[in-house]
């Protein structure tokens, strides 16, 4: 028979699904939909191994599904516009849209390649202006309802790729995207209002996400249950934010950011030049070396005294780093016995230190030579109106209350999430549909005007500035209202826009009358939504909010976008380092397909870890996959060789082909590939032991070979279908049932059974409860108690009755 090859089968089959439309998707009110899908990748030029090991498991789980009898819907499409693209426009003078559009055709081959089941017929680039224009359309319905607005302040500014970025792109103080250090800017910036949903994002309950992703949100939303308490200062009233007000008469000075506007007014002329050069220090260091807990802490007295609210006592106004001006209100009542970084502080600069919060039967904190802030709950032991109160976060309301009535403190709550900045200064973006006429402001571009494109013949500077800001032509329009002569915003959209709701798209990627059809909403949540960890904040945080402004636009009744989230792992190169082309430790996908065949990629790719955790590539590895499809082949299609006869009996077969399909299922659910690459493996291994063995040839050998040709379809789709056809399949595998488990086959729990000779009981058996009774009889027979008393005579008849008695009558 022929050898296994790959290459001659796969582009065959891959071809022909094609070219029948097998994969396209098509509604079925008769069948359970099923919306799988993978984050959509970048067209940066090439598929790399990472996308693959991102695609491949979650496509074997959408085509089990659909062997499941569900209609299960799998699209991809390009998350198109970005910085990259620019940057390339910009190095080989060349449009971002010529570059990006070859890209995303050499990567629609190369998923192809993979042998996916993915709906290409769906397929859509977020550049494509038929898209962009609801990006438009949605910002003009936000800006009509005040969800998006225009405003003054400080704002992240990258200085190599020359834009704003939001918060959530700035990483350890530097650009998420270029790793340059991000300079603080005052700049007018649109924003879109994320806090106002703060609350309802950080509720989990319609949306099944991993628990690190959750905190991951969670810690980024940053609410803050607490209390507002103001000072009286030289310089006016000065309220600070504080989680702990059951503390309050342990403050014993306040702590302004170096920022903080009031720094100049309470500086006195003793300390003025000490204050300077803190605060310009300050403005050099990153909000994450300031906060770190490590080092010293440092700070600069003002000369300045605070009145306590409570106590009437002078106490003084520093200025310290630890102290930010961008949470809370950027001052701080510092209460050194409750907050370590405050006793660290206080013990430094020789402040004074008050215990205020007791735990039950301690001994009086020793503020002379404390070294541990105490943060639990206790008792109040401060003389004043909170004596004798329960203390602690979580008894803070009835202190609240009381400090409420004496008008010292109310009630506020904190969150670190800020308005999502959404406006870039670059070209490659959907432009932000704003007109600004000087007779009336700022005017959304109307509906009909839509999409505003982006101009094409557009000159690239070196410096990165957008073309759109020197393209006077494009930027000359006129106002809807008046008629008379306006300017087009010349800024984009943050990309994040894009995949805020792409996942609607793909129900009705071609409707051009709506983001998306409503009458196929139904199709909506995603019911598992597969990608990478890095996207925990901000793309599934801007998605999910998304949803619920298209919910409170009547756009849809979801909460959530995502029914399911799973993130999977990395794969890194050899030497366990993240792959990377200057480290020359990148494996190309495409080399792999060109010498071992997609389907053993695929495979390996499944096999080499848990999916979740992703681990190192392991280049040798790869051998035991092709091998393996290698004997599946023989399997099917050589002759039956000689060799030793091997005793795999029907039960044994039967007992491995279900319990391994009931494994394999369970698997899959679990979304557990490498198990379900082990087990197929395990069962291969069985099957060719059985070609050799008494049960190759009966009805169960048959079964066997027809359940696993199935098995086989999810993962390695191409040699499955080639091994289908060749047996005579009319139809695809892939459109096949997913085979049935036979429970009673599945489980090998044993029976022992008498066995009586005669009429008399002569021994006892261990069977499977499965056992034919072929089975049962041989193994009564060859049971040496047995034997002794049916040798030499002729058996006339002989009973199974499962699982209870055999007798063999003899004469
Ligand atoms: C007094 C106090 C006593 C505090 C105590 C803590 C413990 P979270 O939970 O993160 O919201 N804080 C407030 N604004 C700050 C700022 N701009 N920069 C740095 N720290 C700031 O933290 C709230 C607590 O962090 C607040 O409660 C405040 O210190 C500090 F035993 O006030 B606390």
């Amino acid at each position: 028979a022929e050898r296994y090859n790959p290459h001659a089968i796969e582009p065959k089959w891959q071809e022909r699904w094609e070219a029948e439309g097998l994969y396209t998707f098509h509604e079925d009110p008769s069948k359970t939909k099923f919306y799988a899908l993978t984050m959509f990748p970048y067209p940066s030029g090439n598929l790399h191994i990472g996308h693959w090991y991102a695609n491949v498991a979650p496509d074997a789980r959408a085509r089990w599904l659909r062997m499941r009898g569900y209609n299960v819907l799998f699209p991809m499409g390009f998350d198109a516009f970005g910085l990259p693209a620019e940057n390339a426009a910009i190095r080989n003078n060349l449009n971002p849209a010529v570059w990006t559009y070859s890209n995303i055709e050499h990567m629609t081959g190369q998923f192809r390649r993979m042998g996916t089941m993915i709906d290409w017929s769906r397929k859509f680039a977020t550049c494509d202006p038929e898209y962009y224009r609801w990006n438009q359309w949605f910002f003009t319905e936000f800006f009509r309802r005040g969800m998006v607005y225009k405003k003054d302040g400080l704002v992240n500014w990258c200085p190599k790729d020359q834009t704003v970025l939001a918060n959530e792109q700035v990483v350890d103080g530097a650009c998420e995207r270029c790793g340059t250090p991000v300079e603080r800017r005052n700049l007018s910036q649109w924003y879109m209002k994320i806090t106002d949903y703060a609350d309802e994002l950080l509720d989990f309950s319609d949306t099944d996400m991993p628990e690190r992703v959750r905190l991951m949100q969670t810690n980024w939303i940053g609410k803050s249950v607490g209390a507002e308490i103001t000072f009286d200062t030289p310089a006016g009233p000065e309220t600070v934010f504080t989680t702990r007000p059951d503390t309050v008469m342990g403050a014993t000075f306040l702590v302004l950011a170096p920022e903080h506007p009031k720094v100049p007014a309470l500086t006195t002329e003793g300390q003025a030049d000490e204050v300077r050069a803190y605060v310009e220090a300050a403005g050099r260091k990153t909000d994450v070396e300031r906060q770190q807990d490590v080092g010293e802490k440092t700070g600069v007295f003002t000369g300045s005294y605070a009145t306590h609210p409570v106590s009437g006592h002078q106490i003084p106004i520093w200025v310290a780093d630890y102290v930010l001006v961008t949470y809370g209100t950027g001052s701080i009542m510092a209460v050194p016995s409750g907050d370590q970084r405050d006793l660290d502080f206080a013990r430094k600069f020789g402040l004074e230190i008050i215990e205020t919060v007791r735990p039950g039967g301690a001994e009086p904190m020793d503020v002379a030579t404390v070294t541990e802030a105490y943060a639990g709950d206790g008792i109040i032991v401060n003389e004043g109106p909170l004596h004798g109160m329960r203390g602690g976060k979580a008894h803070i309301s009835a202190v609240i209350d009381r400090l409420a009535e004496l008008d010292v403190a109310q009630a506020k709550t904190t969150y670190r999430l800020r308005d999502w900045l959404f406006a870039r200064q670059r070209y490659w973006g959907t432009p932000i549909p704003i007109v600004y006429c000087p007779e009336h402001g700022a005017q959304a571009v109307p509906d009909d005007q839509l999409p505003v494109r982006l101009p094409e013949n557009v000159e690239f500077t070196p410096t990165g500035q957008s073309p759109l800001k020197l393209d006077r032509e494009w930027i000359a329009t006129t106002c809807p209202v008046c008629g008379g002569p306006a300017e087009r915003d010349t800024d984009t959209m943050d990309t994040f826009v894009d995949s805020s709701w792409y996942m609607y798209r793909y129900l009705s990627p071609h409707d051009d009358q709506h983001p998306y059809d409503p009458s196929k909403a139904n199709l909506m949540p995603v019911d598992l939504y597969t990608g990478g960890i890095e996207h925990a904040i901000l793309h599934l945080l801007y998605s999910r909010f998304w949803t619920k402004l298209m919910r409170d636009m009547g756009l849809t009744t979801l909460n959530e976008p995502f029914k399911a989230l799973r993130n999977q792992g990395i794969i890194l190169g050899p030497d366990g380092e993240k792959m990377s082309k200057s480290r020359g430790n990148v494996v190309d996908p495409d080399d792999l397909v060109r010498e071992y065949g997609t389907d053993t990629v695929r495979a390996y790719l499944m096999f080499i870890a848990p999916w979740e955790l992703g681990g190192p590539w392991d280049p040798s590895g790869i051998n035991g996959p092709a091998k393996w499809l290698s004997r599946v082949w023989a399997l099917y299609f050589d002759e039956k060789v000689p060799g030793p006869e091997e005793k795999v009996t029907e039960a044994e077969l039967r007992y491995a082909v279900h319990s391994g399909l009931k494994k394999v299922s369970g698997d899959f659910d679990r979304l557990s590939f490498n198990t379900i690459i082990a087990s197929l493996m395990e069962l291969t291994n069985t099957l060719v032991k059985a070609k050799r063995s008494p049960s190759y040839g009966t009805p169960a050998w048959d079964e066997a070979l027809d359940i696993f040709n199935r098995m086989l379809a999810p993962v390695v789709p191409h040699i499955a279908e080639e091994i289908w056809t060749q047996r005579g399949g009319a139809e695809s595998v892939h459109v096949q049932p997913w085979p049935e488990v036979d429970e009673a086959a599945a489980t090998r729990d044993t029976v022992t059974v008498g066995v009586q000779v005669s009429g008399k009981v002569r021994g006892e058996v261990e069977i499977s409860r499965a056992a034919s009774q072929e089975e049962a009889l041989a193994a009564a027979r060859a049971n040496p108690d047995v034997a002794r008393f049916i040798e030499g005579k002729t058996r006339v008849k002989e009973i199974y009755v499962p699982g209870r008695i055999i007798n063999i009558v003899v004469k």
